[in-house]
């Protein structure tokens, strides 16, 4: 079997933090067997989220969005372990919490609110690039 240890970024949205739901989101990140190795809480200003989100500009859910995200406290999380990327992703389920699979963060825990922009619970970057990409906007 090839390494393929990588590390991930995170994020437990401005709906999870308010839901109280921070602790259930890492507690199912460890269950899994992925290991936190840094975090942190905080309000992210416009331009890091407009950077994070920079590959849907334009589309018309990306200003709810960006306010959405900017609306309150948000917990950054960098994850690491073997193929993490796509097993987060996986944990995570579905980008529409009415679909997401049952057992999933989002699937579990999310649902829709007839909103602009699906709250959603959680954050995981989609592929190493990204990965790399994200964790500077977020941790420098
Ligand atoms: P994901 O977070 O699953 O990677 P994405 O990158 O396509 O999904 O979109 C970023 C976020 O934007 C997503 O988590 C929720 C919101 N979003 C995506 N598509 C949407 C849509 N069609 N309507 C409303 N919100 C949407
Ligand atoms: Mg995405």
């Amino acid at each position: 079997m090839t390494s393929h240890v990588e590390e991930t970024l995170v994020l437990v949205k401005p709906d999870g933090v308010a839901r109280n739901l921070t602790g259930q989101v890492l507690a199912r990140i460890e269950a899994k067997g992925y290991t936190i190795t840094d975090l942190r809480m905080l309000v992210p200003t416009r331009e890091m989220l407009v950077r994070h989100y920079e590959e849907h500009e334009g589309k018309p859910f990306f200003e709810p969005l960006v306010e959405f995200m900017g609306s309150g406290p948000v917990v950054a999380v960098r994850v690491r372990g073997q193929r993490v990327i796509e097993g987060f992703r996986s944990l995570a389920g579905a980008t529409e919490p009415t679909t997401a699979a049952p057992g999933t963060i989002r699937g579990d825990l999310g649902r829709d609110w007839g909103e602009a922009v699906q709250k959603n619970l959680v954050h995981g970057s989609d592929s190493t690039l990204s990965a790399e990409r994200e964790l500077a906007i977020w941790f420098g």
